[in-house]
């Protein structure tokens, strides 16, 4: 790898104006680590370009130059893909001067987006359309189009939408020679060949950077139903997610499983948000049925399907949102046992995902094997029930301090790994593998599925110079 020359530094500011550069190490801050702390790291400089045509130039001098570069979006990643390593000689190339929306076109339903626009302004742009854009998740306030195409992310919506690569039809990337490979194509149909785009969705920056796409738009939602449920069980919530899928077919759109433990660490650290039951259960989720029709009968479904629940056992108690006060209370009880959980001390995370008819064995073996190994830890267990993706994070014993409980964070992996490798499930479901997972990836995925990957990155990247020691 090359370092950076005061040469080059004037070359990269003549192509992105002062403005785009960052060399004060005070404001370099917040590019070298991730928003829980977890991951930090060093930069020789951070370079803000504005257009695809300054991304390309700053590529291709870096690429001349032997400079690896580390992509940046939203820096809300959860696996420290975004974050340069210790040396001090990467770049951090952040895209999140790219804000143009190119073109909304309604006709053919799509949006055509840089990657630098914030995700909460994506959805804007859609409803100011009369459309839906899908993806939905908890960081949508800060993280980018781009973080979301390469982490492939998924969220609360995905049971209905579908995933980060469900929802793209085409992308613009800037290759790792500093080419401009336009891939901007707004189609639905074109097998002319290898899905070029599928290559750089998931790909965290370590194929080239991505600095546009068009994305799909969805009809908007008009009618919108939400309930909070008390279960007995995990099982439970598989017969519950089941039950509703057949009364209500696409209308469910949101199916979010949560521990009591989980809404315990939200109802101590995230304010304004109350137990809506005066007893204590061991498992919630939140139901959301939505409709393109005003006034569609979603209450009736509900109350229908909880009905049904409740006479089957499957259901305890629930309450249905009665404005969109409530709706919003009930999904910041969700959306903040990530922020919660921080609150509890280090945490551990693990994304993973079985098929979802699994979900309940998977939780009940990790359990078991967790709480023999490791007595004292607090299981976090939620997530996106339809998609069989659970966040199964680990919080220290109670009264325990950090240093011992991070040195197991290793054995703690293994064991829940090595529960969802028996369950022919995945050690990471929607976050990706960043610096994280890197090496678990190595035990836990096929041999075969590696030699490709690193055969990919060889083909696209031979001198190593994308996001390195990510992924791969
Ligand atoms: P960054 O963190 O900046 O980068 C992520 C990765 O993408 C890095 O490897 C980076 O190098 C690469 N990258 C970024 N931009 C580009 C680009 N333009 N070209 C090439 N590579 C690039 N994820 C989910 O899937 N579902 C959830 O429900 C979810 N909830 C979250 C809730 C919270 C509170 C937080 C903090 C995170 C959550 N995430 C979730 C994590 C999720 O991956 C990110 O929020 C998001 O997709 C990353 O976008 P970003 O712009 O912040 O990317
Ligand atoms: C969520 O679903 C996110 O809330 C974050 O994917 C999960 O923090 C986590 O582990
Ligand atoms: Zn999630």
């Amino acid at each position: 790898m090359g370092r950076l020359t005061e040469t080059l530094t004037k070359s990269l500011e003549n192509v992105v104006g002062e403005a785009g550069l960052i060399r004060d190490s005070e404001r370099m801050q917040s590019y070298l680590s991730d928003w829980r702390n977890a991951y930090r790291g060093e930069a020789a400089l951070v370079v803000r370009p504005a257009s695809t045509a300054e991304v390309a130039e700053v590529v291709r001098l870096c690429a001349q130059a032997g400079i690896a570069l580390v992509p940046q979006g939203g820096n809300t990643g959860l696996c420290g893909g975004s974050i340069p390593d210790a040396s001090g000689d990467q770049v951090v190339l952040s895209l999140t001067r790219m804000t143009q929306i190119r073109q909304v076109d309604p006709g053919n339903e799509t949006i055509t987006v840089e990657a630098g626009v914030i995700l909460q302004r994506l959805q804007e742009a859609a409803a100011e359309a009369g459309r839906l854009f899908p993806l939905s998740l908890g960081a949508e306030g800060s993280c980018t189009v781009g973080g979301n195409l390469a982490t492939n992310a998924g969220g609360t919506a995905v049971l209905r939408y579908g995933n980060m690569r469900d929802l793209t039809l085409g992308v613009e990337v800037v290759l790792p020679d500093g080419r401009i490979w336009n891939g901007l194509r707004g189609l639905r149909k074109d097998n002319t060949g290898y899905d070029l785009k599928q290559l750089f969705i998931g790909s965290e920056g370590t194929l080239g950077i991505i600095t546009a796409a068009v994305l799909k738009l969805y009809p908007a939602v008009r009618s919108r139903t939400t309930a909070w449920v008390a279960l007995p069980s995990t099982q439970a919530a598989v017969d519950l997610i089941g039950r509703m899928r057949g009364l209500c077919g696409d209308r469910l759109t949101g199916f979010e499983l949560m521990s009591r433990q989980s809404v315990e660490f939200v109802l101590r650290h995230v304010a304004g948000c109350n137990d809506p039951f005066a007893e204590v259960h061991p498992w919630y989720v939140l139901i959301e049925l939505s409709d393109t029709l005003l006034d569609a009968p979603l209450n009736e479904m509900l109350e229908n399907g909880l009905g049904e629940a409740f006479e089957q056992g499957e259901a305890l108690d629930a309450v249905v949102a009665g404005n969109e006060t409530q709706v919003a209370a009930l999904w910041k009880m969700r959306e903040g046992i990530s922020e919660a959980q921080n609150h509890e001390g280090p945490s551990l995370k693990h994304d993973i995902s079985v098929p979802v008819s699994s979900i309940p064995a998977f939780i009940e073996t990790a359990d078991q094997q967790l709480q023999a190994a490791f007595p004292g830890v607090r299981i976090v267990a939620y997530g996106h029930v339809g998609d069989g993706n659970l966040h199964y994070n680990i919080s220290k014993p109670v009264g325990s301090e950090d240093a011992p409980f991070k040195a197991q964070a290793e054995a703690i992996m293994h064991v829940i790994y090595d529960v969802t490798r028996a369950f022919a499930g995945s050690i990471s479901a929607e976050h990706g593998l960043g610096q994280a997972k890197r090496e678990a990836a190595r035990r836990y995925k096929d041999p075969l599925d590696l030699e490709l990957m690193r055969t990919l990155k060889q083909a696209l990247d031979p001198a190593g110079l994308m996001n390195p020691g990510k992924l791969l």
